[in-house]
């Protein structure tokens, strides 16, 4: 079977490496660990020949150990009993406060962009203990941050519930983790618009006609009447002020979300990095906001999801006024940077003085995979470049399970090796856990994605394998098809699934949000022909688009297209489980919208 017949460049990755922006070196004094390339590789190989030496080496240099561990990693990918730095004990509050605030005590830990930048926030505390599973139900306010933190210090687990869930998913999330205290606020402010949070936790704990008793193990609910003496002092929250030059990190993203988890608590703060806490929406009071964070706190690092970025580029075409003084890395995670958007990231909203990267990482691997290293290694738009430290990738011949060696060639992507950050059980089911991860082909980690890797050994990641559209025995990533109709510059958002069709297996369809100007479905069904020629061109006759006014995302700016397809194979009272929808209301004006098209 041919698995990918294409006959445009390879996986949208352009051919061309940028390197690392001048204007790097001169928006900060600190300079990158490591010189170049070169010594990315040797680094690199470090990690990956000797895992041992080379994260004992980190793991000591970078954080205070109160009792040292005298083992690195046990385990196997065969039998999913990873551990790492066995018999050592650190506490992960300590390291990213405590020490900081040791060493340099008036060092900003945390910068707080409130919905409405006026106003002074609140403090908490989680009361609980030990071993306690924990829900922080918050939005983007220090207090989550705060309350992350509280538990690592007490060694509680913490189990941190998008602030946009709705009462029965907040009441899942709560049982399935067997959480013994919540943490909540009377309300939060996201665009303008006061969310009642206590009212949703209240119908969470009292089911939907408001008698029974729901959560039963849940002992306590703290909300932010009740919170009161912070135990960690020592956090010094504060609006923009007394600016000093420090390096400052905007992460974009809900603090629910793994990205946040990683890059907006715990990683800046382990560095000594300022965090910048985001309570509002990207667009709210206008499209300038983020280049006004950015501008108000100094920052030198920005981390943003796809998603926002093309919401802004659409907005904001040519940018903003708004200097950014300080910024020298652009990053973005979650979904596919496709290579016209890169392209915008870098020219007009960092203005040619930022280093743009495109991340990949997934809440199982914890920390980055795959990344170019900011101001060290160049950048290729569409790809998310080379492995990070610990990882050794490998793509995996779907039909033969074989692996497939050289460059040039894609295929399923695994890891062979693991890596401190590994997830190491599924909560409550590890034999789900084995299943998901082990399960498919002995040896490896698998990551539920499927890659291509050129000619330089640059990876760009094509999309979950069950996005993978197959058309008379052609696979097509989901993913590169939509980057086709993203860069023929017509659309700011598109959504690609396959649909069963009794020619060919399957056929592609397309899903556009409207946008007005450009002729209706019609229209867009020549944009997008127009675009394909060239790249898939026997499929075209067989796709469908329709032009609905938005699209069914997650919190995290993830696309739902399992729930499109589902919506068009007629299972429209099957979708399982929407519960990580933004705005559920999306999926009725969907099915509206594609009836009236049909
Ligand atoms: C961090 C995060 C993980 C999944 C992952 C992949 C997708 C993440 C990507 C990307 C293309 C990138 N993904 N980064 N796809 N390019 N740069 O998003 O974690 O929410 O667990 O999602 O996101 O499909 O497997 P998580």
């Amino acid at each position: 079977m041919t698995i990918f017949g294409m006959r445009r460049r390879e996986g949208n990755a352009s051919s061309t490496q940028i390197a690392v922006p001048s204007t790097y070196f001169q928006k900060h004094p600190s300079v990158p660990h490591l010189r170049d390339q070169n010594e990315y590789r040797d680094l690199y190989q470090k990690s990956i020949e000797n895992p041992s030496e080379f994260w004992s080496s980190m793991a000591t240099s970078c954080l205070k150990w109160d009792i040292p561990f005298d083992r690195v990693h046990h385990g196997s990918f065969d039998h999913g009993d990873h551990g790492w730095f066995l018999g050592g004990k650190l506490n992960a509050c300590y390291n990213c406060v405590d020490r900081h605030a040791l060493e340099s005590p008036d060092k900003l830990a945390m910068l707080y962009e409130r919905d409405d930048p006026e106003g002074a926030p609140q403090k908490i505390t989680p009361g609980c203990t030990k071993g306690d599973i924990v829900t922080i139900y918050l939005p983007n306010i220090p207090e989550a941050v705060v309350s992350m933190l509280a538990c690592a210090r007490i060694g509680a687990v913490h189990s941190v519930v998008f602030a946009g869930f709705s009462a029965p998913s907040l009441r899942d999330r709560v049982d399935d983790a067997r959480s013994k205290v919540l943490i909540t606020v009377d309300e939060s402010v996201r665009g303008g618009k006061v969310i009642q949070m206590k009212n949703i936790v209240e119908d969470a704990l009292t089911g939907d006609e408001g008698r029974k008793v729901q959560c039963p193990g849940l002992r306590k609910v703290r909300t932010s009447g009740g919170m009161k003496n912070v135990p960690s002092g020592r956090v010094i929250v504060s609006q923009c002020s007394s600016l000093r030059r420090v390096r400052k990190m905007f992460c974009a993203g809900d603090v629910g979300w793994i990205t946040c988890h990683s890059y907006l608590v715990y990683t800046p703060l382990v560095l000594g990095i300022t965090t910048v806490v985001f309570e509002g929406t990207p667009t709210y009071p206008s499209y300038d906001r983020f280049w006004q964070i950015l501008d108000r706190c100094k920052a030198s690092h920005f981390y943003a999801a796809p998603t926002a970025l093309r919401m802004i580029r659409k907005m904001r075409p040519n940018g903003s006024s708004i200097p950014l003084e300080r910024l020298r890395v652009n990053a973005s995670i979650g979904e596919p940077l496709a290579s016209n958007v890169w392209q915008w990231c870098y020219e007009v909203f960092g203005r040619k003085e930022a280093h743009v990267l495109d991340t990949y990482f997934q809440t199982e691997t914890g920390c980055h995979a795959f990344s170019p290293l900011a101001g060290v290694t160049p950048t290729k738009p569409g790809t998310v470049a080379l492995p990070f430290f610990g990882f050794k990738p490998a793509l995996i011949d779907p039909d033969s399970g074989r692996e497939i060696e050289g460059d040039e060639s894609r295929g399923l992507l695994v890891f062979k090796q693991p890596w401190p950050g590994i997830a190491r059980t599924v909560w409550g089911d590890h034999a789900r856990y084995l299943k998901t991860y082990f399960g498919g082909h002995s040896g490896y980690f698998t990551t539920g994605d499927s890659a291509y890797r050129d000619r330089d050994g640059c990876y760009c990641i094509l999309g979950r394998v069950d996005d993978v559209v197959n058309v008379s025995g052609h696979r097509l990533s989901t993913a590169e098809i939509e980057s086709t109709l993203l860069d023929h510059g017509a659309f700011a958002e598109v959504a690609v699934v396959g649909i069963d069709d009794q020619l060919t297996g399957q056929a592609i369809s397309v899903r556009l949000p409207q946008e007005p100007g450009r002729g209706g479905q019609k229209g867009a069904r020549t944009i997008s022909k127009t675009a394909y020629r060239g790249n898939y061109w026997s499929l075209c006759s067989t796709q469908e688009v329709f032009l609905v006014s938005d699209l069914p995302k997650t919190r995290s700016g993830k696309i739902m297209r399992r729930l499109l397809r589902k919506m068009l194979e007629g299972e429209r009272h099957e979708l399982g489980d929407t519960s990580t929808l933004l705005h559920p209301a999306v999926l009725s004006n969907i099915i509206d919208e594609v009836n009236e098209q049909a």
